[in-house]
């Protein structure tokens, strides 16, 4: 029997990071952006197989990538189109070839597909 109580209590906290980061910052974004959201889409599940609409571009510095989920979390800054003041959050990525070429500290460009979901993502420098 083998024991892996500390890698997994490690997951286990950078999960409640993560989702404390979530609920920190969705529900400013959500704010902002369910009125126009709701009425240009009527349903979010977080599904989208081949996002072509930009909602909005922005720029941050990547904090963590996560292969396995798919799931990249920036530090934005402010995004005017949408109201959203600059934070740290994670998004999802439409694609994870975005994934691909980046790395913790590089400054990108970025377009969302949805609230949640990076359509497209451009490094611009390295910190
Ligand atoms: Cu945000």
């Amino acid at each position: 029997m083998k024991r892996q109580a500390s890698p997994e209590i490690r997951r286990n906290a950078k999960a409640h990071l993560t989702r404390a980061v979530t609920v920190l910052c969705l529900p400013v974004c959500l704010l902002a952006i369910a009125p126009p959201a709701l009425a240009h889409d009527g349903h979010d599940h977080g599904h989208h197989a081949a996002p072509q609409t930009v909602l909005a571009s922005g720029q941050g510095v990547v904090e963590k990538i996560d292969l396995d989920k798919q799931r990249l979390t920036l530090s934005h800054d402010p995004i005017p189109t949408l109201n959203w003041p600059g934070m740290t959050m994670p998004f999802n990525v439409a694609d994870p070839a975005l994934l691909k070429n980046l790395k913790v500290g590089d400054k990108v460009a970025f377009d969302l597909a949805d609230e949640r979901t990076i359509g497209q993502i451009r490094v611009q420098g390295k910190n």
